[in-house]
């Protein structure tokens, strides 16, 4: 969660700063949905995300140096700078990629699935939503397709109350997320999103079914977007109030605090392991900094998938 967190405080001094093109969407309050699910997964599962995919990305496994430079849009970004932040991705850690369009990493794992099915592997996808996107039709078909078909998807949503400048009060009737698991005949639950271990939990206790041919989950964690929509969004449309409110449920100061009186961590083994992470992510910054730009005849290459032999495309 630290690492995710001075990750994305960096890219937003970074992009404040000039430093990185396009937009940046941060995730800070967010970190125990990603931190907690990614690591209830294997290595080899898959995951896909949404516009907000830093911290799914750090989670999963990804190395902070490439996730930069992809950043900075250099060629040695893990999508040779062609993603950039709002689709980024990391193919060698399962990470399927971020995505502009609200919604559309639903049908991605679903799709992740059905391949792995067809090869005979195992592997698991977790689908990262918002409560925005969970009100988005190929969302719900992506659940139904999922069910009918038995197909090992953990469906997870990250209710962080706001879809873009949306309440999510104004655009849903109903309480939970989780409520509509129903309609496709899947179970449906509701975690504390800002407790990761609450989230590892939770998540690890469906992996095995759902690998198993249990059948997909739809789990809800409930959480907060601490920062605006994107980097240099007003935030007109919610109350300071609210925000300073969440700042007690800090997923991550909850962790320290519970960690420090439990005594699993003391003061200096924190500390260390904030320098350990200032010192990775100064690396990764000056590697995204240093690494060139990607010739302009890049933009030709990676346009279409590699034909089979016989012509014919995978
Ligand atoms: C299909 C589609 N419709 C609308 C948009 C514009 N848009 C970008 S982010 C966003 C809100 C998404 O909210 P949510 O799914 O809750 O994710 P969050 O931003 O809260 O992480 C919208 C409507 C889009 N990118 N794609």
């Amino acid at each position: 969660m630290q690492r995710i967190r001075r990750f994305e405080e960096r890219a937003e001094e970074l992009y404040l700063g000039g430093e990185l093109p396009g937009f940046i969407h941060l995730s800070i309050g967010q970190e125990a949905c990603a931190a907690g699910a990614c690591a209830a997964l294997g290595t080899d599962d898959y995951i896909t995300s949404t516009h907000r995919g830093h911290g799914h990305c750090v989670a999963k496994g990804a190395p902070l140096d490439r996730m930069m430079a992809e950043l900075y849009a250099k060629v040695t970004g893990s999508c040779k700078g062609k993603g950039g932040s709002m689709h980024i991705a990391d193919f060698s850690v399962g990470m399927l990629g971020a995505n502009g369009v609200v919604g559309g990493g639903a049908n991605l794992a679903v799709g992740a699935t059905i391949a792995a099915r067809l090869r005979g592997s195992d592997q698991i996808a977790l689908c990262f939503f918002g409560d925005g996107a969970s009100n988005r039709g190929p969302v719900h078909e992506a659940m139904n397709l999922a069910a009918v078909w038995n197909l090992p998807v953990i469906f997870f949503c990250e209710n962080n109350q706001w879809a873009s400048t949306t309440s999510v009060k104004s655009v849903m009737k109903i309480e939970d997320v989780a409520d509509r698991a129903a309609g496709y005949g899947m179970p449906g639950v509701v975690v504390d999103g800002n407790d990761v271990l609450a989230v590892y939990t939770a998540v690890s206790a469906w992996v095995e079914r759902v690998r198993n041919g249990g059948g997909p989950v739809l789990i809800e964690a409930k959480t907060y977007r601490m920062r605006g929509h994107f980097v240099g969004d007003p935030q007109v449309y919610r109350d300071a109030a609210e925000v300073q409110a969440q700042r007690a449920n800090d997923p991550i100061q909850r962790l320290e605090w519970r960690l420090l009186a439990e005594g699993r961590l003391d003061e200096a083994g924190l500390a260390r392991l904030k320098d350990e992470v200032e010192a990775e992510l100064a690396a990764a910054v000056q590697f995204g900094r240093e690494s060139p730009l990607p010739e302009p005849e890049a933009a030709l290459e990676d346009l279409y998938a590699t034909p089979l032999p016989g012509g014919v495309r995978p």
